[in-house]
């Protein structure tokens, strides 16, 4: 349950939300194989109930099990599937199994693939539940309460009785649905709401991968939960730790540090002792879907592009925890949905000249320095960090053994040709930050030196527009 897939040279997992399927087998054939990413994140593609201007968050309301959503159907996801396998890419699906749909202006609700029901009395015909899945209503509202948490309902949604075996039956079924689809695993949503000893009984039970799409044989799926643990409820992320589960301290922390509110020099020690996950357990992401909305809780995000790039880029080139890189639409309101026509059907991303996406799409995964440290955590694998160096205050260097080096410069502050020792061998390397070598002996970017002894001569202005440079053994000079 807590091994990826991943093709060999390849990790990283990004989520691509609300992207359609044929948009990802394009991404994956164009992009994302070549770029050696290890997977992506794709939104429910699960049947989900219609709400009126289409808000993202509707895709958190099943209906059904069907696989019909904006995003494509099934057809369109087995075709996902194939060509992202095909090029080593992996497919992780986001499944709520947590609850259905809330209740509705309507006594009816509809559903993306055309199934109707009737949540206030609990019937899910399409699927079909009826109210003898359903915990009895009350409201999530003490996170004090274990009991609560996990047998109340998370605003208003009708919460399902994983306890009970033909709740469990459904749900084994519409993962192995998924299996036979070729997907490499599941990111379980709202896991803190449901039992830990359920979740394990279901997932015992799931078939292993499907060896047609190239898995090997007997594989589990790759799990992660969706846990948040800020470390002051009832329920811990350690209760959950027989499968991955997502590291919501490492996104406040690096959130915290990237933009001001502890010095740099602080990550150091950055990893299990600040009270995070086993590293092979954690997955870690600087944002995602829920958290780049709320604005002043000090997440970094998109908006922020030069300390976005300088925490992601830490983030990949840390060998701490299994990344997710968000790649967001852009949005003003938190209800807003993606980027669509006057019919509401999502649009797919256009690509510019400069390999970045344009109308309403922000493709962080796209980003010049976002995608060269995908590389860059790739090449650097199995290495430890070696030779920190810091200035006490928000410079740092470090290198991963004798595979890469990074240095960063939040000070307000030059780093004024500056000599840091390094690992790396003596030679003349591309920072893959600002370019990338296009031929034997010339890069697009500024060329570093790293001199005998593994001596670098770095300077970095304080107004840089990236406040990053980073350099690795395959991108030599
Ligand atoms: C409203 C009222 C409720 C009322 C209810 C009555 O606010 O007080 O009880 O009506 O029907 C949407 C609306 C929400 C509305 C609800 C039901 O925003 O106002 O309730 O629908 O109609 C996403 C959004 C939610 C959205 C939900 C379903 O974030 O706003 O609710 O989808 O559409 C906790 C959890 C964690 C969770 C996180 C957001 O521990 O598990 O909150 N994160 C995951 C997903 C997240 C998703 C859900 C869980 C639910 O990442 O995106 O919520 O599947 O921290
Ligand atoms: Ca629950």
């Amino acid at each position: 349950l807590i091994d990826p897939h991943f093709e060999r040279g390849h990790s990283g997992i990004v989520q691509l939300f609300e992207w359609k399927w044929l948009d990802i087998a394009r991404e994956c054939e164009q992009f994302l194989g070549p770029k050696q990413f290890g997977g992506v994140q794709i939104s429910p593609p699960n049947e989900n109930v219609i709400i009126d201007g289409r808000p993202w968050f509707e895709r958190y309301q099943p209906i059904s099990y069907k696989i019909a959503t904006r995003s494509g159907d099934q057809k369109d996801f087995i075709e996902m599937t194939r060509r992202c396998n095909a090029v080593g890419v992996r497919i992780y699906a986001d499944v709520v199994i947590n609850h259905m749909a809330a209740d509705q202006v309507n006594y009816t609700a509809i559903g993306t693939g055309g199934s109707t029901a009737i949540p206030s009395v609990r019937n899910y015909s399409a699927i079909p539940y009826n109210v003898s899945n359903f915990h009895p209503p009350c409201a999530v509202n003490n996170y004090n309460d274990a009991y609560n948490v996990r047998n109340c309902e998370l605003v208003g949604l009708h919460d399902l009785n994983q306890t009970e075996e033909d709740t469990r039956a459904k749900i084994v079924d519409y993962f192995n649905d998924l299996i036979d689809l070729g997907i490499a695993g599941f990111r379980i949503d709202a896991s803190k709401h449901m039992y830990p000893t359920d979740l394990e009984i279901i997932f015992n039970r799931v078939k292993y991968l499907n060896t047609t799409f190239g898995f090997k044989p007997k594989s589990d799926p790759f799990v992660y939960q969706e846990v948040i643990d800020t470390g002051n409820e009832a329920i811990s992320k350690y209760e959950y730790i027989f499968a991955c589960v997502t590291e919501f301290r490492y996104s406040s922390e690096i959130g915290r540090s990237f933009s001001g509110g502890d010095d740099l020099k602080w990550l150091v020690g950055f990893g299990e002792k600040w009270s995070l996950l086993p590293s092979h357990l954690a997955v870690v992401f600087i944002d995602n879907h829920d958290n780049q909305r709320s604005s002043g809780s000090g997440i970094l995000s998109y908006k922020m592009r030069k300390k976005y790039i300088m925490a992601q880029s830490f983030s990949l080139a840390h060998p701490y925890g299994i990344k997710r890189i968000m790649s967001s639409f852009a949005f003003d309101d938190n209800r807003q949905g993606p980027p669509h026509d006057e019919n509401f059907r999502i649009l797919s991303p256009s690509i510019d000249s400069t390999g970045n996406c344009t109308n309403g799409w922000v493709c962080e995964h796209r980003w010049h320095p976002i995608a060269s440290m995908v590389k860059f955590m790739n090449v650097v694998d199995g290495e430890q960090i070696t030779s920190w160096w810091d200035n006490g205050k928000n410079q740092i260097a470090f290198s991963r053994g004798s595979k890469g080096f990074i240095v960063f410069n939040l000070d307000n502050e030059d780093i004024d040709y500056r000599l840091i020792s390094s690992t790396l061998e003596q030679g003349m390397y591309c920072d893959i930050i600002t370019g990338e070598k296009i031929s034997d002996d010339e890069c697009s970017g500024r060329i570093v030196e790293v001199q005998s002894g593994g001596i670098i001569l770095t300077n970095m202005s304080k107004d840089d527009s990236n406040g990053v440079l980073a350099i690795h053994i395959e991108q030599r000079v």
